[in-house]
Formats: C-alpha cells, structure tokens, sequence
C-alpha cells in the first residue's frame, strides 16, 4: 500500500515539473525621448516631447565637437512647446510630460496649451535603429526565442528559460530589464502571461519600469474590468461598434453570446473576440530564423514552349517539386500551400497557389498540386523561367500538434505576416546545372 502511494506521489511531482506555458511582452519605457534623453542627460525629468524638425544648432554642435558637447547645452537654450507653431504630431513624450496629459499622436500645438514649458527634440531614426537592435541583441542572449514586433516590442517565450518559471517569470523579467539597462541605460517594461494575448495587456499594467504578472486564475480580477480596447486588435472601429451593443469592458464581452458576437463580426472575428475576452491565444512565437516560404526556380538556356518543349518541361517541373520536397523535409518543414511562378518571354510574371487540405513535405503531392496550378495559367507564350513555392509553413512537430487536436488547427495560423520578418529560403537554380531526372509529361 505504501508503496503504491509512493509511486503515485513521484507521478505528481513528475508533472508539476512541467513547465507551464510563459509568454512575456516587453515594450521599452517613452522609447524616441528616452533615447534623446540619453544624448541630453540635463533634461532628465524633465517634460520633454519627441516631434519637429532637426535643430541645427546641435547638428553643428555635434559635428564640431563630438557627442559629449551635447551634454553641456544649457537647459535654458533647448526650444519649448510654446514656441511651437506649425501642424507637427508628437511622436511620443517622457513620463515628466505625460502627466500634463501630453501623449503620442497629438498636435503640438494643442499639446503646447496643455504643457508649455515642455522641451521639444526632434527624432534620430539612426540612433532609434540603433538602439533598437541593441537591446533586442540583450534579450536573445538570454532568452533565444524572441519574436520582433517593431521599434520597441518584443515577445519573449519564457517557458524554459531558466528564471522564466520563477515567480510566474519575474525573476527572469527582473534579469532582462537589468541587463538592458546596462547595455543602453534604458528602461522597459514588461508582462508575463499565458499567452502573448494577455501578456501585451500585462505589459502596460505597471509602466514605466514596470512588470506585471498574470496567471490563467487573474482573468477575472485583472482582465475583464478593462476597456475592450485594452486587446489588441480591437480597434476603435470595432470598439465603437461593440459601446453599440452595450459592451464596454472584457467582462461583458466575456459574457456576451458568441452567436451575436459573430451575427455582427462574422465568423471569424466574432470566435476572436470570444475567445480573447476568454483570454484564449495560442499562438506562438515566431522568431526571425524561421522561413515563411520554401521555394525553387529555372532560368532555362533558352526560351521554352509549352508543346514543343512539354517533355523538357514536364521534367524540370518535377524536379522543381522534389528540391522543394528535399528542402522541406531536411529543415523539418510540412506546407500547406503550393505556388508555382512563371516568367514569359516577355519578361510578364505570372503567379498562382493553392492551399490544400493538410500539411505535406511529399514530393508527388507537391508535384500534383502545382501541376493543378499550372491549369490555371497561359501557355500560349514562351517561357523563360519557371519556379515552384511551398508556403503556409509549420515545423513537423507542430502539425503532429494539430493532427492530434484537430480542433486547434484554426487557432494555428501557420506564420503570420505583418511585422514578423521571416527569412524566405529561395534557391534559384540554372537549368544547365540542374539535369532532371523524371520523365513527366504534364506540360
Ligand atoms: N511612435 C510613433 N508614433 C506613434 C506612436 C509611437 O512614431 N503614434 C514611436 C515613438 C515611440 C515608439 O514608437 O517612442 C514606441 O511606441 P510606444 O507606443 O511603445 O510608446 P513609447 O515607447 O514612447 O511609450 P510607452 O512607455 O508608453 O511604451
Ligand atoms: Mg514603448
């Protein structure tokens, strides 16, 4: 008996080990002032807004006598809000200057009645990239799986990085803040959640310097008394129609019928809406290395015609299918969709995909779905280059995901496009050096 209960003990324990998914969001602290701020440490706590022109001044400044000179301007000399005329925005303002009610977005010269005396820079975009790329370099040494999504934000997965369970990830969120701040001086902020959903919400819960936690159990307390237009991707448009419907808050969208919800957001936003009130996402994080299309082409020696050349064509057709094939599979990739691309004679492009059923690596699949794109194009023309796509890319293990909980499929989209920037993996090949083995004769 006891030493069942031993045995069952030790299968507990083994699964409480298991890590818990953590997705952190991180977005740096008035990101275009701090860096100005750190060019211009004499205007530190001070109310400062990004916006304007470049001063000349400071250009000359800079050129005759480096950097540091910058530091010894007197705060006195710097141009303020007041003096502002002109139809400019205010890109972003220090935390000094917010409290004001300055913010990004709005006209200067409605921000001028509100704070005078604030300081105005204008941006240095170089210096922006700059750091940018410098405190994202920080993270990935620490955290490798970062997904990019702009000037100051990034997702982090935070599920096996060491520190990234303790505390529910502050411990690993206190690291990273700490060692961007010795790489660059700068502040972030940062939340670490379940899903990138609720960890972009968390994100801005404490800011500036912030980090903020959220458990699956906080949904209540911490989520749904927010305004809808605290998830990203409810937008005004889509917020104004859901005050229409009496919903304010996540709760209420929580608790509204998914079926009227889709009745006047359609099918798919309607589900989202539903599910992200729920606090429901899945999706992953997409880091810069993986590809979003795998694909091969031909510049042929000459000039092809779909008769007179079918055999040639038909072979280098399916040649085409199995590199992409070999690609796939030696990275780890299935596809779900296959594009093929042609050039003419004529130098005119002509492209066409399709998206199948289930995810595939396999050479004959790949060759049948792109011989079904190729019914769709003109053949009248000659043809000087032809090439073969996979797209809508997932890692082997991902699609066994899917395969196993069929119903996640929806929720998984394969990459998505936006802001992500993956790598596309594209080989061309001269036909000369390409010898092509199977005898097809689709063309
Ligand atoms: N930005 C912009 N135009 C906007 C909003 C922002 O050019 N309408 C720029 C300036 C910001 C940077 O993008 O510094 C990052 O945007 P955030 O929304 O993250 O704003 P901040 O980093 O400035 O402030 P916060 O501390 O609220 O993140
Ligand atoms: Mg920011």
């Amino acid at each position: 008996m006891a030493s069942r209960y031993a045995c069952r003990v030790s299968e507990i324990s083994t699964l409480a080990a298991a890590p818990i998914r953590r997705i952190a969001h991180l977005d740096m602290d008035a990101f275009y002032a701090s860096v100005e701020l750190l060019r211009y440490p004499q205007l530190k706590g001070l109310p400062v807004v990004i916006g304007g022109a470049k001063r000349r001044v400071d250009e000359a400044l800079l050129a005759a006598q480096g950097e540091r000179a910058l530091r010894f301007i007197p705060v006195t000399e710097f141009p303020l809000l007041k003096d502002y005329v002109g139809r400019g925005v205010i890109t972003t303002a220090s935390y000094a200057a917010r409290q004001f009610g300055v913010g990004s977005a709005m006209g200067m010269m409605k921000a001028a009645k509100l704070c005078p005396q604030a300081i105005v820079l204008p941006v240095d975009f170089e210096e922006v990239r700059r750091y940018s790329r410098l405190f994202k370099s920080t993270i990935t040494e620490i955290a490798p799986l970062m997904e990019d999504r702009g000037i100051d934000e990034v997702y982090i997965d935070f599920t096996d990085v060491p520190g990234g369970q303790r505390e529910g990830g502050r411990v690993l969120a206190r690291l990273i803040q700490k060692a961007i701040f010795e790489a660059t001086a700068l502040t972030c902020s940062i939340g670490v959640a379940p899903n990138k959903l609720l960890a972009k919400m968390a994100s801005e819960f404490n800011k500036p310097q912030g980090i903020s936690i959220v458990y699956e159990a906080d949904l209540e307390s911490k989520i749904w008394p927010l305004r809808c237009r605290k998830i990203n991707g409810i937008g005004p448009k889509a917020d104004a129609n859901l005050i229409a419907l009496n919903i304010q808050t996540i709760g209420e969208l929580a608790a509204a019928d998914p079926a009227l919800l889709i009745r006047h957001f359609g099918k798919s936003t309607g589900a989202w809406l539903h599910e992200a009130a729920w606090g429901r996402d899945e999706r992953h994080i997409v880091t810069e290395s993986e590809p979003v299309s795998m694909s091969r082409e031909t510049t042929f020696e000459r000039d092809l015609d779909a008769v007179r050349d079918r055999a040639a064509l038909g072979k280098i057709f399916t040649e085409l299918c199995r590199k992409v094939s070999a690609d796939l599979q030696r990275k780890g990739y299935v596809a779900k969709t296959i594009g093929i691309k042609l050039r003419y004679e004529d130098f005119k492009i002509a492209t066409r995909d399709l998206t199948a059923d289930s995810y595939t690596a396999d050479g004959a699949t790949i060759r049948q779905l792109a011989g079904q794109c190729l019914k769709r194009v003109a053949l009248q023309k000659k043809l000087r280059l032809l090439g073969v796509r996979a797209s809508t890319l997932l890692t082997v293990e991902q699609a066994q995901a899917i395969e196993n909980d069929p119903k996640d499929a929806s929720k998984r989209p394969a990459k998505q496009s936006g802001r992500a920037q993956a790598a596309t993996l594209s080989i061309a090949s001269n036909s000369q050096e390409d010898p092509a083995q199977a005898t097809d004769q689709l063309f």
